[in-house]
C-alpha cells in the first residue's frame, strides 16, 4: 500500500513537471507558484535530487533585484489563467506578478541539503542559492516591517496562499472596488465554483493589484499605500523558520556572516510572535495594521505558527487546540474552526483540509515535542489520500476532495510523510 502510494505520488509529480518547474496542477494552474514549487522540491529530493534543486533555482532566478521573489512566474503563455502577465504588468522579461508568497524556500532548501545522498552537488547548490534566500529574507524586513516591529505584513491575500480566508473578511470591507475593469475569471471554469472565492473577493483582489500597479510595483511604496496590510501569523512563522534554518545551513557552509543576520532576524521574530497570542482563542491571531487590532478569527494561520520555533507551552497550547478543532471535523486539520459561523467546508481556505499546512504543522509539533498530535495530522493525510485521492483540499468532515486534483504539491507531502 504505502509503496503504491508512493508510485501514485510520484506519477503525479512527473505529470506536473515541466522540465525546470512544476505546476500545481494541469489546467487551473499552468505556471509556476512560488511555495508549491518550495515544498514540491520536497517530494522530488527522494527520488531526484538534481531535480530538487533544479525547481529552487528555477524559482530564484527570478528574483527580483530589490530581492523579492514573486509569487507566479509566467514562463508559458496560457490564457487559462486570470490575472495573467499583462493584467499585472510588471515589465519584467520572463512575466511575473508582482507580489510575493510564504517564503518557505529556505526550510526547503535546508532540508533538502540534510538528506541529500550527494553531498557535493548539495553542498554546490546550497551555496549559490544561499545569498539570495537570504536577500529574500531581508527584503521582507525592509519592505513589509517599516517599523522594525520583527513581523512583516502581507499586502494582498493572495501573498499569505490563504486566499479567501476568514481572516481578511474584515480588512476587505476597506478595500474598494470602484474602478475595476471589466474581468472575466478563468477559475470557476475549471473548479467548482462553490469551492472557490466569490466574485466579490476577486474584484477587491484586482483593485489591490491596480493600485499597486498604479504605483510602478516600487516596494518602498507599496506597503504603507495599502489599504490591506495584515500580519499574519502562519506567513511569519513560515518566515522565522525559514531565517533559522537558513542560519543553520550558513553555519554548516561556513558562511558566517549570513548565519548570524539570519538568526537575528528569527529571534527577534520569534519574540515579537508573543504579540499575536490570544488565551482567549488558544492561538495566534493576526494582526491588522491598518486599525492596530487583533483579528478575532480562529483560522489555521494561527495554527500554523507552530512550524516557527515557538516557546514549548504555545506548542503544547496549540496541540490542545487543534484536539478541540478535532471534536467537530473527521480529518485534522480544519483551515476554519467548524464551529465558527464563517466555516464553509468547500470553499477553499474558510474550512477545507490543505496537506501542505498539515504538514508544516506537524513538522512544527514534532521538533516541540508534540509527537502524538503531530503523528495523528500526518495520519489523517493519509486517510484522505486513500478516500479522495490526491486533490488540492478536502472538506474535513466529509473528505470530499475540492479544486484541482493530480495536484503536485498534495503529491510531494504525501512522499515526505511516508518516506
Ligand atoms: C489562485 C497554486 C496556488 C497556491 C495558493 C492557493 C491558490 C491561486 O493556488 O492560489 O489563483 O487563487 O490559494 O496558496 O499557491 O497552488
Amino acid at each position: 500500500m504505502t509503496q503504491e502510494m508512493i508510485e501514485q505520488a510520484k506519477a503525479v509529480l512527473r505529470r506536473n513537471d515541466r522540465g525546470s518547474y512544476t505546476v500545481p496542477t494541469h489546467g487551473l494552474y499552468p505556471f509556476q507558484w512560488n511555495w508549491d514549487s518550495a515544498l514540491s522540491a520536497l517530494g522530488f529530493a527522494h527520488f531526484d535530487e538534481a531535480r530538487a534543486w533544479t525547481e529552487i533555482e528555477t524559482l530564484l532566478a527570478h528574483q527580483w533585484e530589490d530581492g523579492m521573489v514573486p509569487h507566479i512566474i509566467f514562463h508559458e503563455l496560457d490564457d487559462g489563467y486570470f490575472p495573467g502577465p499583462d493584467v499585472w504588468s510588471t515589465g519584467r522579461k520572463v512575466p511575473t506578478s508582482g507580489i510575493t508568497q510564504p517564503p518557505v524556500a529556505g526550510f526547503a532548501a535546508r532540508r533538502i541539503f540534510d538528506r541529500a545522498e550527494d553531498k557535493a552537488l548539495a553542498a554546490e547548490k546550497a551555496r549559490a542559492l544561499l545569498p539570495r534566500i537570504h536577500a529574500w529574507h531581508q527584503w521582507f524586513f525592509a519592505n513589509r516591517d517599516p517599523q522594525g516591529t520583527g513581523l512583516v505584513a502581507i499586502i494582498h491575500p493572495w501573498e499569505s496562499g490563504r486566499d479567501n480566508s476568514v481572516d481578511w473578511d474584515a480588512a476587505f470591507e476597506r478595500v474598494p472596488t470602484d474602478g475595476v475593469l471589466p474581468f472575466t475569471r478563468r477559475d470557476t471554469s475549471h473548479a467548482n465554483p462553490a469551492h472557490r472565492p466569490t466574485d466579490e473577493q476577486y474584484k477587491r483582489y484586482i483593485w489591490l493589484v491596480q493600485k499597486f500597479r498604479s504605483l510602478g510595483w516600487d516596494n518602498s511604496k507599496l506597503h504603507d499605500a495599502s489599504p490591506f496590510q495584515i500580519v499574519d501569523p502562519g506567513f511569519n512563522a513560515i518566515l522565522i523558520r525559514s531565517c533559522a534554518d537558513l542560519a543553520d545551513l550558513a553555519d554548516t557552509l561556513g558562511e558566517t556572516t549570513i548565519a548570524a543576520q539570519s538568526r537575528a532576524l528569527a529571534d527577534k521574530g520569534i519574540a515579537a510572535m508573543e504579540s499575536l497570542w490570544s488565551d482567549a482563542q488558544g492561538q495566534y491571531l493576526c494582526h491588522d495594521r491598518v486599525v492596530d487590532a487583533l483579528v478575532e478569527s480562529p483560522s489555521i494561520g494561527g495554527i500554523l505558527a507552530a512550524f516557527a520555533p515557538i516557546p514549548q507551552n504555545r506548542a503544547k497550547a496549540i496541540s490542545a487546540r487543534i484536539s478541540v478543532l478535532a471534536e467537530n471535523c473527521t480529518f485534522l486539520v480544519p483551515s476554519h474552526d467548524p464551529t465558527a459561523p464563517e466555516f464553509d467546508g468547500l470553499r477553499y481556505w474558510r474550512g477545507p483540509v490543505w496537506l501542505i499546512v498539515n504538514y508544516m504543522i506537524s513538522d512544527g509539533l514534532e521538533h516541540c515535542g508534540e509527537t502524538a498530535m503531530a503523528d495523528r495530522i500526518n495520519t489523517d493525510c493519509l486517510r484522505l489520500i486513500e478516500k479522495s485521492g490526491f486533490a488540492e483540499y478536502y472538506d474535513p468532515i466529509t473528505a470530499e476532495p475540492c479544486g484541482g486534483d493530480q495536484f503536485t504539491w498534495t503529491a510531494a507531502m504525501v512522499i515526505e510523510i511516508l518516506k
